[in-house]
């Protein structure tokens, strides 16, 4: 009997170098890359420009080779991509974690690890730099004093009259998973934040039959443990999709202008072009507008530390 490979349309749902899960309605095909795409991996001087061609949530195209396995032909053009920057053995190249994805939901927990604004405010950048909307899910409220719990929300108030919708949430309460479910349905989300935060326990809690390992964060250390290894997309049963992804430890900057760092801060748009030096970096300059901004109270001082953090590239301030 003669084979007629057909090439079909899919998406990658798992990523491991070299190997990649396509799902094709109930097929789900083990697949290799085609040698013409391992090559677009280089630019013409042979230098690496991905960590991997191709990621969880791109479109390809893909011939079935058997019940099991099958080739990616082609890569389709992605519509938006959450990258980082990630440190290669000959420099930095770029790391996509999700393609196509339409929002971010970038998970900090309130203690155990704690809080932390620098990491936040790289993952909002990072929403801004690849065209996704943003959320701010605010994880293990339960281990807050409820007298705590005014002055945590007036700084992630902040967050929201900057555009970012803000959900407290805690795997223990029921009820504030529901505002959480709520952000993802018919959506494609990719959730996103330090080991330990919760994010695939949040995940487990509005769908159990995903069935996730979720570890547990060091009581010495504050650390997560990195339980969740790769990036994975699943189907929400209520509609919309989600990509559980892996505790970054370097949310390193990708596809960010860091000269015009302001532009990814929306509270700085309406005090540009206000300082006196046309090049103000907002850092130390006299009569700067940002400055006077946050002294006046209208910038937040922790966004501020943020900006200044990663434009001058002080990483001794993380
Ligand atoms: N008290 C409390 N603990 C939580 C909450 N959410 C998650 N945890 C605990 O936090 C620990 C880490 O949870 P995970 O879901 O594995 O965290 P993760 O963000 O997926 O971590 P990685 O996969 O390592 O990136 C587990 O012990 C969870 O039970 C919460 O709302 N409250
Ligand atoms: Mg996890
Ligand atoms: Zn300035």
């Amino acid at each position: 009997m003669e084979i007629i490979l057909k090439s079909k349309q899919g998406r990658v749902i798992r990523a491991r170098t070299g190997f990649y899960d396509v799902q094709h309605g109930e097929l789900i095909l083990r697949c290799t890359l085609r040698g013409t795409l391992k090559r677009k991996r280089r630019s013409d001087t042979g230098r690496r420009l991905y960590a991997d061609p191709v990621a969880v949530g791109d479109g390809v195209i893909f011939t079935q080779l058997d019940a099991e396995e099958g080739v990616i032909e082609d890569i389709l053009p992605r519509q938006t991509k959450f990258s980082r920057q990630y440190a290669g053995k000959h420099g930095d190249i770029e790391q996509v974690i999700v393609a196509n994805a339409h929002q971010i939901v970038a998970v900090v927990s309130t203690l155990m690890p704690p809080l932390n604004f620098r990491t936040l405010d790289r993952f909002l950048i990072l929403a801004e730099a690849g065209d996704m909307a943003a959320v701010i899910c605010l994880n293990k409220m339960d281990l807050v004093d409820v007298a705590q719990q005014p002055e945590l929300t007036s700084t992630f108030a902040n967050y929201e009259r900057l555009g970012y919708p803000v959900l407290y949430t805690s795997i223990n309460a029921p009820d504030s998973l529901v505002a959480f479910q709520d952000a993802l349905k018919d959506k494609f989300s990719v959730i996103v934040g330090a080991s330990g935060v919760g994010k695939s326990s949040l995940l487990n809690a509005i769908q159990p039959n995903l069935g996730l390992r979720t570890g547990e964060v060091g009581m010495r250390t504050q650390k997560g443990r990195h339980t969740t290894t790769l990036v994975e997309l699943f189907t929400l049963g209520m509609g919309g999709e989600v990509a559980d992804t892996p505790g970054i430890r370097e949310v390193g900057l990708w596809g960010v202008d860091t000269e015009n760092l302001e532009h990814y801060f929306p509270e700085m748009e309406p005090h540009l072009g206000t300082c006196k030096y046309n090049d103000c970096a907002h850092v130390t300059e006299p009569d700067c507008a940002i400055q006077e901004a946050v002294e006046a109270g209208e910038i937040h001082p922790e966004r501020y530390r943020s900006y200044v953090v990663l434009r001058t590239g002080d990483t001794a301030e993380i």
